[in-house]
């Protein structure tokens, strides 16, 4: 039986790969950090199986022991500080935890496999933030870097810390360069999460406007569930390798509040939509839009969730949320 050890397993990708991996018959370890995570509970009802490890990417000792407790044939390191946003105002805890935690993360594999490092499989999770003013449209692996948030920068660290270890001592660690995936279980501070939300509520005549920052920026966004799959995929090929997984198309938060507004019925979603400088960035990301041919050429992997069935999925499931919460 194959073994994983999953860190950020109470994040919204951790738990679709901890789905994912049970389903493959996987024995799985999920490092969960904190003295009395309120998440914990959430990973317990989706994942009964999942074994729990208690740990933190800035402690050293406690990623060896969870190795050791783990025994892992593959290591899923997802755990960061993840909300670009709130990464201006705890940069040094961002670099820290995001950036040296992906370090903590390879040397404690290196320490624990010793000899046997040829058995471990590293999956690294990199960004597409790392393109930040992009220098190419489409990106793609080969693209120059330019981070615009010290989140980003956080990443580019981590990223070239795997390409490192993958290149100084042979380690099977690749990184993969995702692009913005959502689900019903993201994070209600992200910009799609805070949208459907606020349609369910407004839908239901709980709420009547909702306030945003930047709407003219562009993501490529694809659904979570198919992503994981992707990082399963790299830790499967013969040779560790970077590779970017995107859907190739981009839209606007304007074409993305359409889209999610247009599904409940409202067409004139502007009257329910204010701006507030709270939610602009000190530098802005304008424009993401992935080249995913490495990925389908390589892995044979492709999205299979499209934009709109991805809006329309979450609104729905944020619709039923909001039903229950009041019967
Ligand atoms: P989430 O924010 O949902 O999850 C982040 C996870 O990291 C949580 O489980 C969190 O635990 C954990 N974590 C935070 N701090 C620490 C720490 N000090 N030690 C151990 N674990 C910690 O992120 P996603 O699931 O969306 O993303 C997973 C990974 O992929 C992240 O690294 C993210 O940066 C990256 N990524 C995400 C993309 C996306 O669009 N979703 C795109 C590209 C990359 P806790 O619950 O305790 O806070
Ligand atoms: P992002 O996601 O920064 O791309 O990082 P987020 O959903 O936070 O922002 C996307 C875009 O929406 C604009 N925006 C707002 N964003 C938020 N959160 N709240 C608002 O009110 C709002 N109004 C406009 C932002 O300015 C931005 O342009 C996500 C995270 O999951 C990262 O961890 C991951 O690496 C990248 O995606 C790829």
């Amino acid at each position: 039986m194959k073994r994983a050890l999953i860190t950020g397993i109470t994040g919204q990708d951790g738990l679709y790969l901890g789905e994912l991996l049970i389903s493959k018959g996987y024995e799985v370890y999920g490092l969960v950090r904190g003295q009395n995570n309120p998440k914990l509970d959430t990973v317990r009802r989706i994942l009964p199986e999942v074994k729990l490890i208690f740990g933190d990417l800035t402690d050293l000792p406690s990623l060896l022991r969870a190795l050791e407790t783990a025994r892992p044939h593959e290591v899923y390191n997802l755990g960061a500080i993840s909300f670009v946003a709130y990464s201006w105002e705890n940069a040094s805890m961002t670099s820290d935890v995001t950036g040296k935690g992906a370090f903590n993360m390879l040397e404690a594999t290196r320490l624990w496999a010793g000899s046997k490092l040829d058995d471990v499989r590293f999956y690294q999770a990199s960004s597409s933030e790392m393109f930040g003013k992009v220098q190419e449209v489409p990106q793609r692996e080969s693209t120059l870097l330019w981070p615009r948030s010290p989140y980003g920068v956080a990443k580019v660290f981590a990223h070239y810390m795997t390409i490192n270890y993958r290149e100084s001592y042979g380690m099977h660690a690749s990184s993969g360069i995702l692009f913005n995936h959502e689900s019903p279980r993201r994070g209600p501070e992200f910009v799609t999460r805070k949208i459907t939300q606020a349609v369910a509520r407004i839908s239901l005549g709980l709420q009547e406007t909702v306030a945003l920052g930047n709407l003219d920026a562009s993501r490529d966004w694809g659904f979570a569930g198919d992503y994981v799959e992707a990082m399963w995929l790299m830790l499967q090929q013969e040779q560790a390798d970077d590779y970017v997984i995107a859907t190739g198309e981009t839209q606007t938060i304007r074409e993305l509040l359409e889209v999610a507004f247009g599904h409940v019925g409202i067409t004139d979603w502007e009257r329910h939509v204010t701006q507030d400088p709270r939610f602009m960035r000190p530098a802005e990301v304008d424009l993401l839009v992935g080249d995913p041919a490495k990925a389908r050429e390589t892995l044979g992997w492709k999205p299979k969730v499209d934009f709109r069935e991805l809006v329309q999925m979450m609104v729905d499931s944020d619709i039923e949320d909001q039903r229950q919460t009041s019967r």
